[in-house]
């Protein structure tokens, strides 16, 4: 990733002029970290001398991670639900799926929940990954209830004593109040039966400030507990998990970098962090 391998290299030259500096500036925006927190790091960066400024910068970009979990929440004595919200298109079918995969290379057993009822192909996409992952995939009828797909679905995890229900949501806009409803409903419908345990909130990294505005006003309106940022593979840019940490305080938990289910890890902020920082 790099992004300040060249501040540091300019700086340690010696003489940095104001072409230099905004240079470095302009290369800190173009990495999607935002406006405000590149002028930030280049006035820290301008105040601290020497070897001092590669900690210094460190220490800062750490401040701006989220401090909650990053761990997916696990539980030993009942099913561990996981709701899976965004936008349309961000990538919460193909994640939903890449997150099954995770946990069954982990040895858990899965059950996964078509509650993407809008489309009969966003069903059958899922029916896909199921067969696929060899796992079992509830679903209902097209333009079905998703609260009721998504009871259909805690109670066979129930039954089935499964360690983890992932559920597939429909895309929605957080200025579609009948939509956002529909998000409560089910999450109250699973709730009667076991707890949600997470509601990650997939943003695809491509959108940048874009897709940081678009979560931070989702997360006005639901509960999310972490975010999932897809397609790090395209025209991602590297800041865009520390500025999306900072804006929303809350923590990436897996990156997805392509389509196929392996394209998918758990976020290692401190990896990161370093890999900001290598040539
Ligand atoms: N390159 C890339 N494509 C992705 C990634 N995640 C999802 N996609 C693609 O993005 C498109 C939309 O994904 P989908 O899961 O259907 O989005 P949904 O509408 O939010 O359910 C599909 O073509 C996926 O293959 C990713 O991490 N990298
Ligand atoms: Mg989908």
């Amino acid at each position: 990733m790099a992004l300040f391998s060249k501040l540091f290299t300019k700086i340690r030259g010696g003489s940095t002029s104001t072409a230099d500096w905004e240079e470095i500036e302009r290369s800190l925006i173009e990495s999607d970290l935002g406006a405000i927190n590149s002028s930030e790091i280049i006035a820290i960066a301008k105040k601290v001398k020497g070897e001092e400024i590669e900690s210094a910068v460190m220490a800062t970009l750490t401040s701006w991670l989220s401090a909650a979990p990053r761990e997916l929440s696990s539980h030993s004595d009942r099913t561990t639900t996981v709701l899976v919200v965004g936008v349309n298109g961000t990538g919460k079918t193909t994640s939903s799926a890449k997150l099954v995969a995770h946990l069954k290379a982990a040895q858990k057993s899965v059950l996964l929940a078509a509650a993407d009822t809008f489309r009969a192909a966003a069903i059958e996409q899922l029916q896909t990954w199921g067969e696929r992952l060899n796992v079992p995939v509830i679903a209902g009828k097209a333009n079905g209830d998703p609260a009721s797909v998504a009871f259909d679905a805690i109670t066979e995890a129930k039954r089935l004593a499964s360690q983890y229900l992932i559920v597939d949501t429909a895309g929605r806009l957080h200025t579609k109040s009948g939509l956002m409803d529909e998000l409560g409903k089910v999450r109250r419908v699973i709730e009667k039966i076991s707890p949600v345990d997470e509601v990650l909130l997939v943003v695809d990294a491509t959108t940048g400030q874009n897709g940081i505005a678009q979560a931070k006003v989702f997360i006005e309106s639901v509960a999310v507990t972490g975010l999932i940022l897809t397609k790090m593979d395209g025209s991602a840019r590297g800041g865009i998990a520390l500025a999306i940490e900072r804006e929303t305080g809350l923590p990436v938990k897996f990156i997805g970098t392509g389509e196929s289910a392996s394209d998918f890890a758990p976020f290692d902020a401190q990896n990161y962090l370093t890999g900001l920082f290598q040539a």
